[in-house]
């Protein structure tokens, strides 16, 4: 292992490749498909919004990260997908063919390639179920979504942990979407991340809501990936990130064990609180809130603190809020905020 030195930390770069794990996990599988696939299947993964956040890599090509995080899967809005091998690569995304050298398809493509052995090129068509505009990034359930239809149409019978550390090779975020619910990313310590996988956990919460506040949706100033690298590299509150992390996952997961909003509430949103402010202290800041953003999170608090209701926020790399309520507080919350769009994790409908 050869340590590279930073500013604050030290970020491990293994001689294991993405490359490695990813034909160490199909040694035994099927090197080609195993029948005529025109009719290869369209399969679904949840996106998901992270309670304990992921912010942080101690390996930045294989995505292992500093700390284990705990997301809700948002049940039906996500991506499916559809591989089908073919004479080269092609991305196709809600029905437009994606210019080869577009950003997306430049990732798509670098990590599709590493499973040309097994069957490869793709042809790679999606279709996302999150709402259009909401803010949410995609990456996850799309490399996750991508994961299951390899699997699909080339029959490799991937169980659950290897579908989540070779959707964890696309994004970190990707690890955690490969089932419905509440799921922790465990975070490991082996070099090669073989043990760094999600976990679903048991319980099911059928009136938690999401809720989600979009106050812009124009292209981010920075990209989370190269966000979290800066933070990590240059960032002295990041030093406290992870005992913070490691505190908040105990509060989450008990409070989940209890179904008690008034104990998950407020350590998630000091959580994503506390992530922005461990970019706030990168050099040069990284700064993710809008005007606006900081007008949403006052509202929540005010409704709160003035009117009793039991919503609070959460947030990732951008502008946008995520209100983490229950049912009854749906009708108060769509009042105040008219363009909220409700997601309901464990609804079998929606
Ligand atoms: C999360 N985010 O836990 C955190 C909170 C954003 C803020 O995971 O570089 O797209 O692909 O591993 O997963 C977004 O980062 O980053 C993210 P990569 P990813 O959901």
């Amino acid at each position: 292992m050869i340590p590279v030195v930073s500013l604050h930390r030290t970020v491990q770069v293994t001689p294991v490749n993405a490359q490695d794990i990813v034909n160490q996990i199909l040694a035994e599988r099927p090197r080609a498909p195993a029948s005529a696939t025109a009719d290869a299947p369209e399969v679904y993964a949840p996106a998901n919004i992270a309670l304990v956040k992921y912010w942080g890599k101690r390996d930045t090509e294989l995505n292992l990260p500093v700390t284990s995080s705990l997301s809700v899967s948002m049940g039906g809005h996500g991506t499916f997908a559809r591989v089908t091998p073919a004479d080269a690569f092609t991305v196709t995304i809600d029905g437009e063919l994606i210019p080869s050298e577009s950003k997306i398809a430049t990732r798509m493509g670098a990590y599709l390639d590493l499973f040309k052995d097994f069957g490869g090129p793709f042809a790679l068509v999606t279709r996302s179920t999150v709402p259009v505009g909401a803010g949410l990034a995609s990456s996850a359930s799309a490399f996750a979504s991508v994961v299951a239809a390899l699997d699909a149409t080339l029959g490799w019978n991937l169980d659950q942990r290897e579908h989540s550390i070779l959707a964890r090779l696309g994004s970190g975020s990707a690890s955690r979407s490969v089932t419905t619910g509440f799921v922790e990313w465990v975070a490991g310590e082996r070099a090669d991340g073989m043990d760094s996988h999600a976990r679903p956990l048991t319980e099911t919460w059928p009136d938690f809501r999401l809720g989600l506040v979009k106050v812009h949706d124009g292209p981010k100033p920075v990209g989370s990936r190269e966000a979290m690298l800066r933070t990590v590299e240059t960032s002295p509150l990041y030093a406290a990130w992870p005992a913070k992390v490691a505190g908040d996952l105990r509060s989450v997961k008990a409070a989940i064990a209890a179904r008690d909003l008034r104990a998950l509430g407020p350590v998630a949103e000091a959580n994503a609180v506390a992530m922005h402010y461990t970019m706030h202290g990168a050099v040069p800041p990284v700064d993710y809130w809008l005007p606006a953003s900081r007008e949403a999170m006052h509202r929540i608090i005010e409704l709160r603190q003035t009117d009793g209701v039991p919503a609070w926020f959460t947030m990732d790399a951008g502008p946008n809020l995520k209100l983490l309520f229950e049912a009854g507080s749906e009708a108060v919350l769509r009042e105040a905020f008219p363009d909220l769009e409700v997601v309901a994790p464990f609804s079998t409908t929606d």
